[in-house]
């Protein structure tokens, strides 16, 4: 059957400086891990096509660049997405216990969106985020999931984006 809908999508990257957003955006657009990569100033806009079921769905994804820690700016950098990817790194607890924080300023702005917690860098040897950690914050949402990723060696990052889409197209009657 041909594909008959196209639709845009948002998807908002959340998470702390330096946890990996940019880099899995970067694999997932262009299948590329650039570790000599600046430091994302402004906020960047990529986009990306992927099919769903029949559907033609053109991915708009937000990369927050080097603002993290302004509180205020976040709620413009949300507005209108449908869902987000909430990243950690696995190898530092600080960025996971700030995950709520983050959850929250996305929710004052667009409502229970979905979301897929991301604990990224799991090709490190020490990672101080487990299966049971991930398991009991997506046990306090509605809506989400879980994977470990490496925008490094590629583990699960096409899997982050795609199972993004299927939770928003479940949510909202987007397409
Ligand atoms: P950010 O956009 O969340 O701020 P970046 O994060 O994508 O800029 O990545 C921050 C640093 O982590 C970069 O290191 C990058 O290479 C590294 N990194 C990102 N993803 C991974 C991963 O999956 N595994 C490993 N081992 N490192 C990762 P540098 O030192 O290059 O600035
Ligand atoms: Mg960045």
């Amino acid at each position: 059957m041909s594909k008959k809908t196209y639709s845009t999508i948002k998807i908002g990257l959340i998470g702390d400086a330096r946890v990996g957003k940019t880099s899995l955006v970067r694999r997932f657009v262009t299948n590329l891990f650039d570790p000599s990569y600046q430091i994302t100033l402004g906020t960047t806009i990529m986009k990306k096509n992927v099919e769903y079921l029949t559907h033609n769905v053109t991915l708009q994804i937000w990369d927050i660049g080097g603002q993290e820690v302004f509180k205020q700016i976040r709620s413009k950098y949300f507005f209108g997405s449908s869902g987000a990817l909430a990243v950690c790194d696995a190898s530092n607890r600080t960025t996971f216990d700030n995950i709520p924080s983050w959850v929250e300023s996305f929710y004052n702005e667009v409502g229970e969106k979905p979301i897929i917690f991301l604990a990224n860098k799991c090709d490190l040897a020490d990672l101080s985020v487990s299966e049971k950690d991930l398991q009991d914050l997506v046990s306090k949402y509605k809506k989400t999931e879980f994977l470990f990723t490496s925008a490094k060696d590629g583990t699960n990052v096409e899997k982050s984006f795609s199972n993004l889409v299927r939770l928003m197209i479940e949510d909202e009657d987007i397409l």
